[in-house]
């Protein structure tokens, strides 16, 4: 392997900050750290906190060649601390202008319905946001996620289309909106026809798991292949109307924003082509024979081919070898070996989907003004030592 000059000097741009905050953290141990809002544990070592109630998976602490996420190491992403509900108060109302008969479940009946479990990927629309400023030097508002607001889960639930049809529809149905219970209420409509796809759930259960209360618990909304903002948590109504309702996460939020986009600003839907690899940032690692561990997602299907960039990007002249289970709209592990020298370089790598898509270069990556769906490959910095 030859690392190039060029890649020597972009590692160093990159890795700039990072050798000082992790200095930084070693002497902080003792500090006490910020509130948490959510019910799970956050050991620093599994996640990166963004404020009270958001956190960010470190990939390097998974499992390797697993492709389904630990519950305990799934990325949780709040609009607020999470609620706890209970499921004997619980209901889920099925109702809206265009619902023929209201109807309302308990949290019983709705796990006694025939159920199905999909293992599909969750990505939230800001993952990846710190490469707007570190790669493109634009600055986006938002926190910096890097590329661990991805996770994998099989989940078991109950098809949108058979509550939906508890209800019956009107024929002037075109939207479905789950709405979350969250104390300031969050929800986000789907036209009708996404909701009735046969992956479109209502899930109930997470990796065999009575779904936990930071994912959702009683019940969440799983989108498969759309923004992370469309799986709605704590579901406690599925709304369904004739006209699209208006609510923040598609008028203000989740909405390309900038100086590329126009008014009215373009609702995001499906999510990108992305690929990561699976070290902290920077990494130190012992010069010689490695093996370099990453992952590829696609929201179209399964990941066809990972190519490799040993210079930041500029020329793919390696291939992934492609690890373990390779699921559409999931993703796949992949693996790359290496005969590192001691110095620096970035691996960069780039998913392509079985169906074509792939990530764009990094001078075709438009910016948005929050800092949603970076797609581009990213030049992951390591020093060999
Ligand atoms: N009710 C509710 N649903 C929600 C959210 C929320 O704040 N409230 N956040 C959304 C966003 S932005 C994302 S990315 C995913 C995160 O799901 P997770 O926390 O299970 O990873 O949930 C979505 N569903
Ligand atoms: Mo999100």
């Amino acid at each position: 392997m030859q690392i190039h000059e060029r890649s020597r000097r972009r590692f160093l741009a990159l890795a700039g900050g990072g050798w000082v905050t992790a200095a930084l953290a070693c002497t902080a141990g003792g500090r006490a750290r910020g509130g948490s809002e959510l019910v799970q544990a956050l050991p620093p070592a599994v996640f990166v906190r963004h404020g009270a109630h958001n956190a960010e998976t470190r990939l390097e602490s998974l499992p390797v060649g697993r492709l389904v996420t630990p519950n305990d190491h799934f990325y949780v992403r709040n609009h607020g601390p999470t609620p706890r509900l209970s499921p004997t108060d619980w209901r889920l109302e099925i109702r809206g202008d265009a619902a023929l008969r209201p109807v309302s479940l308990t949290y019983e009946q709705l796990v006694a319905l025939p159920t199905v479990t999909i293992t599909r990927y969750l990505e939230c629309a800001g993952n990846g946001r710190a490469y707007f400023s570190e790669l493109l030097g634009v600055a986006v508002e938002g926190d910096p996620w890097r590329d661990g607001a991805y996770g994998v889960a099989a989940w078991t639930g109950v098809p949108l289309a058979t509550l939906l049809e508890l209800a019956g529809l009107r024929g002037s149905a075109a939207w479905v909106m789950p709405v979350g219970l969250d104390a300031e209420t969050y929800a986000r409509p789907m036209p009708l026809a996404k909701a009735m796809t046969a992956d479109t759930i209502l899930a109930h259960r997470m990796n065999g798991e009575v779904l936990p209360m930071d994912h959702g618990f009683p019940a969440r909304v799983v989108v498969p292949g759309w923004i992370g903002a469309a799986s709605v948590k704590w579901v406690g109504a599925l709304e369904v109307s004739a006209r699209e309702p208006a609510v923040e996460a598609n008028t203000e939020e989740y909405v390309m924003l900038g100086a590329d986009y126009r008014s009215p600003p373009p609702v995001l839907t499906t999510a990108v082509v992305k690929s990561a690899v699976c070290l902290p940032w920077p990494a130190v690692l012992p010069a010689g024979r490695r093996t370099i561990h990453g992952l590829a997602w696609s929201p179209f299907g399964k990941i066809a081919k990972v190519d490799i960039s040993l210079d930041g990007g500029r020329t793919f002249t390696r291939t992934a070898r492609l690890i373990g289970d390779n699921l559409p709209v999931a993703g796949t592990w992949w693996q790359l070996e290496l005969d590192a020298p001691p110095g620096d370089v970035t691996i960069t790598p780039r998913a392509v989907d079985e169906h074509g898509p792939t990530q764009p270069s990094l001078s075709q990556q438009r910016p948005n003004d929050k800092g949603y769906l970076f797609a581009a490959p990213v030049p992951h910095p390591i020093r060999f030592v």
